[in-house]
């Protein structure tokens, strides 16, 4: 095999992987919702949740060490690449809460942010 043809079938390889990855992480089970971290950002960036129902977030990263902080709901935990953090929280009021990253992770980092509505 020739080494240009080698790079070709990698390349393909990878997009195949890349794309069943992304499945997996949106594949959640009810009352779940996975956020996943990347430099520098959550995916999703909005969530959406129900009041008094109980929800599991379901932390992933895709590069290195990021933190979830959610102040109002007194959570904070390390995500780490390569393990599911699990995070349950039961919101009791409505309205719109941060969570954000609160482990230096670079140049972005004070952008790595996101939002919780909870809605009634
Ligand atoms: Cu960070």
């Amino acid at each position: 095999m020739n080494r240009r043809l080698f790079i070709a079938l990698l390349t393909a390889g990878s997009a195949a992987e890349g794309a069943f990855a992304l499945r997996h992480v949106w594949a959640a089970a009810p009352g779940e919702v996975s956020i996943q971290a990347s430099k520098f950002e959550f995916t999703p960036e909005t969530v959406k949740v129900k009041v008094g129902q109980p929800v599991t977030f379901v932390l992933t990263s895709i590069d290195r060490i990021h933190g979830f902080k959610m102040p109002d709901f007194g959570i904070r935990t390390d995500i780490v690449p390569d393990q599911e953090t699990r995070v349950t929280i039961t919101p009791q009021k409505a309205g719109t809460f941060a969570f954000f990253c609160d482990i230096f992770c670079g140049d972005g980092h004070e952008d790595m942010a996101g939002t919780l509505v909870v809605e009634a």
